[in-house]
C-alpha cells in the first residue's frame, strides 16, 4: 500500500483522498468473480451480512485508512454498505450524504464530520467514464456548487475515501476530445453518447461507511431512518452470530439496525431528502 505521507492532513483540509495500491490485481480480479457471485445469488444485503464480503468490509488495511483518519481505534460499523454493479453507465448528480444538506448552520457544519465512506472500484477510471467526481474542499459548506470538480483518476487496487459532507457524483463521463477536462453532469444530456469515452469494463465498486462514536453519528443514523431506501436495506440485512463474532474479532461496534427497523411502515418514509427537525 502506497504511504501518504500526511494522508490524514490531506484529507481534513481537501474532504477526499485517494490511496493507491491498496489492493493487488489479483485480489480485484476475485472481488468481481465475488460481485457477480452476489448478483447471481440475489444477495442483496450489506457486505457484513455475507461470509463472502464481509472479508473486505473489515479488511485491515481498510480499517487501518479509516481509524487514521477518524483518528480513533474505536470504530463504528452499522450496516452502510454494498456491491453495486451497474451493466449500463448509471446517472451521475452531485450530492452531498449527511442530514445538513440545507441548513448550512445546522449541527454537520460546527465540527469535523465523524462519517466517512470508502469505495473501491474494481475497474480502471483514470481514462475512462464511470469514475467518481468530486468538488475538492467541499466537506465544511452546506453549498452544493463550492469546490472545483474533478474526476478521481482512480485505478485497479486503489481505495477512495470521502466525507460524508463532502460533494460528490458517481458515474461520471469523459468527453473523448478532452478526457481530463471535467465537464458538469447536468451538462451531460445535451452531449450524444458517441462523443463520451466508455466505461472500461461494466462498473463494479464496493462502498462501506464507517463511523466515530459521537452526537453527529447518532444523528446521521437518526437521519437514515428517515430514508426509505436506506430502511430497506437494513431490512434485508440480518447478521446471524458469525457477523457479531467477526466484528468484535475486529473491534468494531457493530451497531445492528435491524431490529430497530424491522417494524417501521415504509408508507411513512421520505424517499428523497428531507431535512431534520432539529
Ligand atoms: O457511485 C459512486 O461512484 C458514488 C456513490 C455515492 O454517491 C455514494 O456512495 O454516496
Amino acid at each position: 500500500m502506497q504511504h501518504i505521507l500526511n494522508l490524514t492532513e490531506e484529507f481534513k483540509t481537501n474532504g477526499w483522498a485517494l490511496i493507491k495500491n491498496v489492493f493487488s490485481n489479483s485480489e480485484i480480479e476475485k472481488y468481481r468473480d465475488i460481485a457477480n457471485q452476489l448478483k447471481t445469488d440475489h444477495y442483496d444485503g450489506d457486505l457484513l451480512g455475507h461470509p463472502l464480503t464481509r472479508g473486505i468490509l473489515f479488511d485491515d488495511r481498510i480499517l487501518k485508512v479509516v481509524k487514521q483518519l477518524l483518528g480513533t481505534d474505536e470504530l463504528v460499523y452499522f450496516g452502510d454498505s454494498s456491491c453495486t454493479i451497474a451493466k449500463k453507465p448509471g446517472n451521475a448528480h452531485f450530492h452531498k450524504d449527511n442530514p445538513d444538506k440545507i441548513n448550512g448552520n445546522g449541527p454537520d457544519w460546527q465540527e469535523e464530520y465523524p462519517v466517512i465512506r470508502l469505495g473501491i472500484y474494481l475497474q480502471n477510471h483514470d481514462n475512462f467514464s464511470g469514475a467518481l467526481a468530486i468538488r475538492d474542499k467541499s466537506h465544511k459548506t452546506n453549498n452544493i456548487k463550492t469546490g472545483t470538480a474533478f474526476y478521481v483518476d482512480n485505478q485497479v487496487g486503489d481505495l477512495s475515501v470521502w466525507y460524508l459532507t463532502t460533494t460528490h457524483a458517481g458515474y461520471s463521463k469523459r468527453l473523448r476530445i478532452a478526457p481530463k477536462l471535467f465537464l458538469n453532469t447536468s451538462l451531460y444530456r445535451f452531449v450524444p453518447d458517441s462523443m463520451f469515452v466508455p466505461e472500461e469494463k461494466y462498473r463494479i465498486a464496493y462502498f462501506m461507511t464507517f463511523g466515530r462514536k459521537s452526537p453527529l453519528l447518532d444523528r446521521y443514523l437518526r437521519y437514515l431512518k428517515t430514508r426509505e431506501y436506506m430502511v430497506q436495506g437494513w431490512k434485508r440485512s440480518q447478521y446471524d452470530d458469525s457477523c457479531f463474532t467477526f466484528a468484535k474479532s475486529k473491534n468494531i461496534t457493530l451497531i445492528d439496525m435491524y431490529p430497530q427497523v424491522k417494524d417501521i411502515d415504509e408508507s411513512t418514509l421520505n424517499k428523497g431528502h428531507v431535512e431534520l427537525p432539529n
